[in-house]
């Protein structure tokens, strides 16, 4: 039997220590979410994996401040942004989460398999110690001055400044996060290393091969720059409690960059105990990962190092797709000070469909791009609303009210070739993991039916007696009336409820792209609703509330 294609989407797991801002929604979740639904509109095998990052320094760090167990806390939190994404209109196969009995049986065993196959290395280091509260402090427990840029606040493992991954002993003035002193010492311990050096011609390779299935152009040259510069050992154990512990390591944890992307499996794990294999250990599965540019290193690395190293059949990822960032100058997406335009602040202003539609709208495809309050109103105005919905509403209304029945009808040449070159377009955009593009040619096509509207005014025809015009509306408002199906339907990734609602009126409910292809019905029965409002003057002062000046 030959095997059908399975399709794995990602995207980079939320660490379970703050909810998602607009940034984070933008740089990841929201293209994958895009992305899978379509595929499911293709009627594609694919599943969409995402969940929380539930290890790590820093949330060990926010549990010691808020005197909470790490484990209470990453639970709490975890079921919060997953309550806030399903919100958001985000259908995931399944969202689960890193700290689960699932991925420490992996993780278990890709490190027991690297073990065996001599990619496992120790390393000494010297690790910063807090002589006051008498631990070791590893990664963000400590901050200090960047060596590279001179930031003040740089954390022992990077600086949020200039990027860069650092070395605890790299910072200038260190002191210890919990208690602030600067009585701080390194002392020699042992740790595992995943042996990068000797992974390093097997890793190559793999960029080599599938860097031009579609990744973005950062991936590649981040990656391929990493490879160039040369790869070496990178520690793969921490001296801390929180985290799966290191099996003959007492006090020792595996680093968070360890288990996390395994938790991609982990989770598909924790979905299906039956069907997860079939998804990650079949040839033929499309492994499609996003996330944003931070992450690139982690994937391009150490991730499908630690899968060619442990050598179990996991599928290596096909393609990795990395945002650049949504940047405000004026608006604060705070992350764990509880302020700022975070996703549950933003839903509680508009609804998910238009943050959807605007993010998608200014999606950082290729490079930073620029979120501000007055942007996401004339995108929600005059775009999505003004252009999109007034278009598909005014057809459908104009059909209602001509009083004919619309039943079984089919699409003439310049309705099929009008959409077919928009549809096109937006597949092949998609395909190449161009979002934002395919969402243009949605509003390409809705401003020439706004054009055709205006230039034939069907709405003066609608109830003429004279034989021509009666057949001139008939042609126009069944060519619109296509268009306006296409427009609703294409719409279904980016603003799902709206698009859903749309759809109603033309008999569809779970929409896929073939529907295009099937005569179109109307159901006259319904009360039509807009799609779409514009922003009132109310959310305008709530929106307003989060700009800085
Ligand atoms: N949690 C980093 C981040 O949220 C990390 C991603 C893990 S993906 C395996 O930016
Ligand atoms: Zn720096």
């Amino acid at each position: 039997m030959v095997d059908e294609e399975k399709i794995i989407i990602t995207s980079a797991l939320p660490y379970a220590e703050a909810l998602p801002h607009l940034g984070n929604l933008a740089g990841s979740i929201l293209p994958a979410d895009i992305y899978y639904k379509h595929l499911v509109m293709q009627g594609e095998d694919a599943i969409y994996i995402c969940g929380s990052d539930q290890h790590g320094t820093p949330i060990e760090l926010q549990a010691f401040k808020r005197k909470e167990s790490p484990e209470e806390l990453a639970e709490r939190v975890h079921l919060q942004i997953k309550e806030q994404l399903e919100r958001f209109g985000c259908t995931f196969t399944f969202y689960g989460k890193t700290h689960s009995a699932e991925n420490k049986e992996i993780v278990y065993e890709v490190f027991e398999g690297l073990k065996s196959n001599g990619y496992i290395s120790k390393i000494e280091s010297e690790q910063a110690y807090c002589n006051v509260d008498q631990r070791f402090l590893s990664d963000r427990f400590i901050e200090g001055t960047c060596p590279y840029c001179g930031a003040k606040d740089a954390r022992g493992d990077q600086c949020d400044t200039c990027g860069r991954l650092l070395n605890p002993k790299e910072l200038i003035e260190p002191h210890c996060v919990i208690c602030g002193s600067t009585d701080i010492s390194f002392v020699r311990t042992e740790d595992l290393a995943l042996d990068l050096k000797k992974l390093s011609p097997k890793i190559s390779e793999f960029i080599e091969r599938n860097s031009g299935k579609n990744w973005s152009k950062n991936a590649v040259n981040k990656s391929t720059s990493y490879i160039k510069q040369g790869l070496e050992p990178r520690a793969i154990t921490r001296s801390m409690k929180w985290g799966f512990e290191v099996p003959g390591m007492p006090g020792k944890v595996f680093y968070v960059w360890f288990d996390a992307p395994l938790g991609y499996i982990g989770i598909t794990k924790e979905w299906s105990k039956e069907k997860w294999a079939s998804y990650w250990k079949a040839r033929s599965t499309r492994l499609v990962q996003f996330m944003g540019k931070d992450n690139i290193e982690f994937h391009t690395l150490m991730w499908p190092g630690m899968l060619i190293g442990s050598n179990l059949g996991f599928v290596l990822p096909t393609t990795i797709f990395a945002y650049e960032f949504l940047n405000s100058r004026n608006v604060k997406f705070s992350k764990s000070k509880g302020v700022g335009l975070n996703i549950q602040s933003a839903l509680e202003i508009l609804p998910a469909d238009y943050w959807r539609f605007a993010l998608a709208y200014l999606l950082p495809e290729t490079s930073d791009s620029e979120f501000s309050i007055a942007l996401l109103i004339e995108i929600v105005d005059k775009v999505m609303n003004g252009n999109i919905g007034n278009f598909v509403h005014r057809v459908l209304s104009i059909a209602k009210q001509s009083g004919l029945q619309f039943q079984n009808v089919k699409a003439d040449d310049s309705a099929e070739k009008e959409i077919g070159k928009h549809l096109e377009s937006y597949n092949l955009h998609f395909e190449k993991i161009r979002i934002r593009e395919a969402l243009r040619d949605v509003i390409a096509l809705a401003s020439k039916g706004n054009e055709i509207m205006s230039v034939k005014e069907p709405w003066k025809l609608a109830k003429s007696k004279i034989d021509e015009e009666k057949q001139e509306f008939l042609s126009t408002i069944t060519e619109l009336l296509f268009m306006a199906r296409a427009c609703a339907l294409m719409l279904w990734p980016f603003s799902p409820r709206a698009s859903e609602h749309a759809l109603c009126y033309f008999g569809i409910s779970s929409p896929k792209l073939s529907d295009l292809e099937k005569p179109l019905a109307l159901d006259e029965s319904l009360e039509l609703k807009p799609m779409f409002n514009k922003i009132t003057e109310t959310e305008k002062a709530k929106l307003e509330k989060f700009s800085t000046p």
